[in-house]
């Protein structure tokens, strides 16, 4: 297997995590997005959506998301189990990653790709170009605000964000708080559920990565 990752983003960052947290060891290349090797005829070849990561496995099928790459080898290598033991657990890590997603990582990625000057022209990652538009910048802003805000409720008492049990949901939101620290946004400072978390998630040695 190989997998194409890319230091300095949040989506491979996820996959990196992952991995060291089954303890798996996999062949990785490192694209370097500042340099646009996503765009590179060699990474389409590889990724038509000319983002990372993607997986390319021993038999030549190639796994091009985070959620694909999380599942093929949540599969293969079942423990520990990050994706849920049981049919309920799996069902809540799902529902509670996508609230992450939708709520969080694209309102950030909204904010931050309508705004940062180097992506001027390339407000969505991917094959085509986009102008940025400053009005979905400043919805961004204030959807990644409203998230951060709510992210104490959403921990409450739980140790884990999903429940009992470390998970991708996990994964998943501290990289989106890790990622708000990009506009010099974070976990309101009164949010004692939310912070007793985070340091619990990103002391973990995978976090490092
Ligand atoms: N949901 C996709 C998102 C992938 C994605 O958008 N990755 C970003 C890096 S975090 C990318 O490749 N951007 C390419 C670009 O900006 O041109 C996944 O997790 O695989």
């Amino acid at each position: 297997m190989k997998f194409y990752d890319c230091k300095t983003a949040p989506s491979p960052r996820r996959v990196r995590i992952f991995i060291a947290e089954k303890g798996l060891d996999i062949e990785t290349v490192d694209i370097d997005m500042r340099k646009g090797e996503q765009m590179s005829e060699e990474y389409r070849a590889i990724n038509p959506n000319c983002t990372v990561p993607a997986l390319v496995l021993d038999d030549g099928n190639i796994l091009q998301t985070t959620a694909g790459i999380w599942a093929y080898l949540e599969d293969l290598h079942p423990e520990p189990t990050l994706m849920g033991a049981t049919a309920l657990e799996k069902g809540q890590i799902a529902d509670v990653r996508w609230k992450i997603e939708f709520s969080g990582m694209l309102a950030m990625a909204e904010a931050l790709r309508n705004s940062a000057a180097p992506m001027k022209g390339r407000a969505l990652p991917g094959p085509d170009n986009f102008e940025q538009i400053p009005e979905l910048a400043e919805r961004g802003k204030a959807r990644v605000k409203l998230f951060l805000d709510r992210v104490d409720a959403m921990i409450g008492d739980n140790p884990f964000v999903a429940g009992d049990n470390y998970s991708v949901a996990d994964i998943d939101l501290m990289i989106m708080i890790d990622f708000a620290g990009w506009l010099k946004m974070g976990l309101p400072e009164d949010a004692g559920n939310a912070h007793r978390w985070y340091e619990a998630v990103s002391s973990r040695p995978s976090a490092k990565l």
